[in-house]
């Protein structure tokens, strides 16, 4: 136990031995007053994996619909579809007509159109998520993910939150199974999954927020498959809403229990923890504050405390916004997403609009004045070299 005045003295001797924190531990962090030797300990042991580095990638995320069959309370992203079938293909990006109901589902060459604008860009990466659509069949998905390798090969799609891959299963004729689908999809061009989806994994929290979706067994179910067949996966907290801090950190030992077991008996696990600050705004919980800044610091340098065995802590900028995350690469950080340049699933960096990008040079600019040496990596944070660095 720590001492009565509550120094954090002892998990500071437990984080310089390399000894994994206890529930009770991560409780502590989140309860003391003393943020600077939270961030300091956090940076210890970001400077231990990875010294002064800073990852970031050229990637481009591609939001396919909005429309959705799900209402979760914290989501401002999803449209009905309207029953009678009025619903409207249009492109979410300035310029275009969206539909009347502000819904969107863009059609495969749509989608192939942006890949292939963010390849010609330098993009080694496309990340692919959008909204449970009642009607899409997975064929849809198959295309999706061929046709992007046809047009864009050696583009990476990260595709599809767990959530997307169980729908699939639904949709699918003949019905096919977790494993089925990710290895059709593997098969069609798919090379990881994006860590989207898993909000708290707790069951009061599921109950009062986003009932409907698949709940924590489903998700770590189709993250089991991926990491069984070799594909990589990112996780994800959402943080910020109707959750406690010891919730958060009951989230944080369950994603750390799943990465043992895949980092002993599978060949892939997972490669980054994304803390997704919660911006209330336009959704049903729109009346909540939302977390502060010191509470982004907070839960960024306990993720990177507790998730011992997961290599790196992404700060999104577009939810921890550029100024925060580039702070954050103090506080346990190492890797900052993107350049992204389309976003809809939050919109506050883009002022109401879906355009949200950072520039290479922007981002490298934030990590030097950080005191971090930038690092431009691919999706599996292998260092891309090219032969001058690329602005956008
Ligand atoms: O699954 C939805 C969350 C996620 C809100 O894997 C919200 O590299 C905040 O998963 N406020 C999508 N968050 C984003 C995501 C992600 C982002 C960047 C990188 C990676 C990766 C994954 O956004 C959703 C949901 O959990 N979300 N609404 C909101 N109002």
């Amino acid at each position: 136990m720590g001492s009565i005045n509550g120094s954090l003295d002892d998990i500071f001797r437990k984080v310089r031995d390399g000894e994994r924190l206890s529930y009770e531990d991560g409780l502590r962090l989140y309860a003391s007053p003393d943020i600077h030797t939270l961030g300091e300990m956090a940076n210890y042991v970001r400077e231990r994996l990875h010294g002064r580095k800073a990852y970031y990638n050229i990637n481009r995320h591609i939001n396919y619909t909005n429309y959705c069959v799900l209402r979760c309370k914290f989501c401002s992203f999803y449209r009905p579809l309207p029953k009678d079938g009025e619903a409207t293909t249009s492109l979410p990006v300035a310029g275009q007509k969206p539909a009347s109901d502000g819904g969107y589902d863009l059609s495969v060459p749509e989608i192939v159109e942006q890949a292939r604008a963010a390849h010609a860009a330098g993009a080694t990466e496309v990340h692919i998520v959008g909204g449970l659509h009642p009607r899409r069949p997975f064929e849809y998905y198959l295309d999706m993910c061929r046709s992007i390798r046809e047009a864009c090969p050696g583009l990476h799609i990260k595709a599809f939150t767990a959530i997307e891959i169980v729908h699939f299963t639904r949709i699918s004729r003949p019905r096919r199974t977790i494993r089925e689908v990710l290895i059709a999809l593997k098969e069609a061009g798919l090379g990881s999954l994006p860590g989207g989806g898993a909000e708290i994994f707790d069951d009061r929290v599921h109950a009062e927020a986003f009932r409907n979706k698949v709940g924590e067994a489903g998700w770590f179910d189709v993250h089991r498959e991926a990491h069984s067949l070799g594909i990589f996966s990112n996780a994800t907290m959402l943080y910020g809403h109707v959750e406690t801090p010891a919730e958060r950190i009951g989230h944080l030992i369950k994603l750390r229990d799943h990465q043992d077991v895949s980092l002993r008996e599978r060949p892939a696990h997972f490669n980054c923890v994304i803390p997704l600050s919660f911006i209330p705004e336009g959704s049903e919980l729109a009346h909540l504050p939302g977390p502060t800044g010191l509470d982004d610091l907070k839960t960024l340098a306990i993720c990177r405390l507790m998730l011992d065995n997961i290599p790196h802590i992404k700060a999104f900028w577009i939810m921890q916004s550029p100024k925060l995350a580039q702070v954050s690469l103090d506080w346990g950080v190492d890797d900052l997403d993107g350049t992204v340049v389309h976003y809809d699933i939050t919109k506050r960096e883009g002022g109401g609009t879906t355009h949200q990008e950072l520039t290479v040079d922007r981002i490298r600019r934030l990590i030097r004045a950080a005191g971090c040496e930038p690092v431009e990596r691919d999706t599996l944070y292998r260092p891309v070299r090219r032969s001058s660095a690329t602005t956008q």
